[in-house]
């Protein structure tokens, strides 16, 4: 039988309807736009024998991937149908890749283990390494396939994922598809050189630069590359250079910032042109072979689309599933305390110990985390000693990179629970958590979860000036899709992060360094059966004159600033929210009932803090139960210096507490 390169005549026909059904969808999805039937496409026209060539290697369900939204002929030829896109393309219900919340080509299929992708380029790369690692873990063999455009290599979340992987041995297989631009940015302004000579200096990083619009070429440099993965020898970067024959996406015209020559000399090297005159010149194909395969995509399409338009939409009283999963914050267990005193970072540790113990996909790592050191809080001593090195490390000096490769682990089924050394440096991560760590469950329709821990030492008090004692609670709260814990206390901490590591949506758990060892924050240690569920406030004093709502290091200030005015035992009730999200606006309404003041008392500095939201809340809802004034009281707009009289004017003191009870007493 007639072979070309090893490949028999089926196979090199099925590939040519593959790569043909992608070119025609992008025509086909092109018309539909002009027709208002959807509003936006990415077309992959001119990509399609380097993506055909990359998917015939993977095993679309067994291994991994991480396509981009330029990805169509890949997902196409790794089970995704045109039938799929056609649904993501309208937005509707059936749409495979998010049931019409993302914009098209933002693919995800559980089945096919298709990662659900979003928009923020550069992202799904430390995602990619951080599910790799967990497949090295299982040594299942089983490899990853990540790609983007030459243009997103300039994010740093390209070379943190290249450093972490090589470090890792990774089996994690990158494409860079270089058609050239990036929108309109030539790479001339993007890359100093090319991506291949970029990636050189990394040590067990096997490179490819291939021509990607020949499918034999850039198929032989995915073979090598994910059999040297599968043997457990690193990874891999394939550059493939390829031609964008459509404008970057339907909101762009590349006719206003390239030449008419230079887009003729794309269509020079249109992929698929190449590969059917290869085959017929070799004697593959026949005329009719071809004529043939062409009726038959066109018409398929066109019937695919018009079965398309039939679908439902979503129905709208879905629009807000999924932005947690359905399951409650859990439920109080019976406290039975163990007989010692414990400080707040030694009862974080015991949870973090008893949790391993428990659940064997838990993972730990932050940077410096491991033995001997143990963090830089001591946190997690002990930790990597008793559980070894594999669920417990150190990372790169990298918090995008710590964040990005949890993402990664937690869709591919384990729990990461990680720690961000100082709040102060978690805005690199940012991207990581805003953008896919929140929205992972939604965006996906509830197909791809992201149940990971961010432990993240928060909080002033300690001389460390601006960069070591941020409050970023306010941050946070604005995002949702993520649960808030901040503890005030030993007993509340352990029973809140046991909690955390059960529940199955990402939880940001911010522990105030200036309580870790506190002797007022430290209590008789729970064992190791307690659970504390989120959104349950925790009455620290009561009182029938005013309420104040507090968290983390305010409570005890508060309760000072009560003793300092030498107020009676029944006077003012202090409630300790202990998390953030979800708020215990059950408690608060109660003890408005009763005091009808109310006092919000926050660290992070006042405008548009955190309390902030609490008071318009209160307002709005028990407007009714007021008989004064909803105030906040909270640190200075002022980042945080390091002189220790010039620290305690910027954030909030005692005293400041005690004249707000003071003026809203007298109200
Ligand atoms: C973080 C981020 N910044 C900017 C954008 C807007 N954007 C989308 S695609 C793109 C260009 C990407 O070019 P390249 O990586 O070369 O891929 P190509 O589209 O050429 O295939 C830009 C700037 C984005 N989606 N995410
Ligand atoms: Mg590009």
């Amino acid at each position: 039988m007639a072979r070309l390169n090893g490949f028999t005549k089926q196979q090199l026909l099925d590939v040519y309807r593959i790569m043909l059904s992608a070119r025609v969808l992008d025509k086909k999805i092109l018309i539909m736009l002009k027709q208002n039937k959807g509003f936006f496409h990415m077309g992959c026209s001119g990509h399609e024998a380097a993506q055909a060539a990359a998917a015939l290697t993977i095993n679309g369900g067994r291994d991994w991937s991480y396509p981009y939204y330029r990805d169509g002929a890949y997902t196409l030829a790794l089970g995704m149908t045109p039938r799929d896109h056609l649904l993501a393309f309208l937005g509707k219900a059936a749409d495979p890749n998010s049931g019409g919340r993302q914009m098209p080509m933002h693919y995800g299929n559980k089945s096919l283990r298709i990662v659900s992708q979003s928009s923020a380029t550069g992202t799904q790369y430390l995602q990619s390494v951080g599910c790799a690692m967990t497949r090295k873990l299982e040594k299942n063999k089983e490899v990853v396939y990540v790609s983007s455009g030459e243009g997103t290599t300039s994010q740093g979340d390209f070379h943190e994922a290249l450093n972490w992987a090589c470090i890792e041995k990774a089996p994690v297989i990158f494409h860079i598809q270089d058609n050239e631009y990036a929108i309109s940015t030539h790479k001339s302004e993007q890359t100093a050189g090319s991506v291949y000579s970029l990636a050189s200096g990394y040590e067990n990083l096997s490179r490819y630069e291939v021509d990607g619009t020949n499918f034999f070429e850039t198929n032989l440099a995915f073979k090598q590359a994910v059999e040297r993965a599968r043997r457990g020898k690193g990874p891999s970067i394939i550059i493939s250079n390829v031609v964008r024959l459509l404008p970057h996406s339907s909101s762009d015209d590349q006719r206003k910032y390239r030449t008419p020559e230079d887009l003729e000399k794309d269509l020079q090297r249109d992929p698929i042109l190449l590969f059917k005159n290869n085959c017929v010149n070799e004697n593959i194909f026949t005329d009719n072979d071809i004529v043939k395969i062409e009726k038959q995509v066109n018409k398929k399409i066109d019937e695919d689309a018009i079965w398309a338009e039939d679908q439902d939409h979503p129905d709208v009283d879905t629009a807000l599933n999924y932005v947690y999963s359905e399951e409650n914050t859990g439920t109080e267990t019976k406290l039975v305390n163990k007989s010692e005193n414990i400080v707040m970072v030694d009862a974080i540790n015991h949870a973090l110990h008893e949790e391993m113990a428990k659940n064997e996909k838990m993972i730990i790592y932050g940077e410096d985390i491991a033995d001997p050191k143990g963090g830089v809080f001591t946190a997690t001593k002990g930790l990597s000693s008793a559980f070894g090195k594999e669920r417990v490390f150190n990372s790169p000096l990298a918090e995008s990179s710590i964040v990005g490769t949890a993402v990664g682990m937690a869709v591919a089924g384990y729990k990461p629970v990680i720690e961000i050394q100082f709040a102060d440096y978690i805005w690199t991560a940012m991207m990581q958590i805003r953008n896919e760590v929140s929205v992972m469950r939604y965006r996906s329709n509830n197909d791809w979860i992201c149940p990971l821990i961010i432990r993240v030492p928060v909080g002033g008090y300690i001389h460390g000036a601006l960069c070591h004692s941020q409050s970023i609670d306010g941050y946070f709260m604005h995002m949702p899709g993520i649960y808030i814990a901040y503890p005030s206390n030993a007993k509340d901490a352990k029973g809140l992060l046991k909690m955390a590591c059960r529940m199955n949506d990402p939880v940001i758990f911010m522990e105030h360094k200036g309580l870790y060892r506190q002797p007022y924050a430290s209590t008789e240690e729970p064992n190791e059966d307690y659970l504390l569920p989120f959104g349950k406030a925790n009455y620290v004093a009561q009182g029938e004159d005013l309420t104040i709502i507090c968290w983390g290091a305010m409570v005890q200030k508060s309760i000072d600033a009560i003793q300092e005015l030498g107020l009676g035992e029944d006077s003012v009730e202090v409630i300790d929210l202990r998390t953030l999200n979800p708020i215990d606006y059950e408690t608060i309404e109660h003890s408005l009932s009763k005091t009808g003041k109310i006092l919000v008392v926050y660290e992070d500095n006042l405008t548009n803090g955190p309390g902030s939201e609490i008071c318009s809340v209160i307002t709005d809802k028990y407007f009714d139960l007021l008989d004064g004034p909803v105030r906040r009281i909270a640190s200075k707009d002022s980042p945080i210096p390091y002189n220790w009289f010039l620290e305690e004017k910027v954030l909030i003191q005692v005293e400041d507490i005690a004249s707000a009870i003071n003026d809203l007493l007298e109200y």
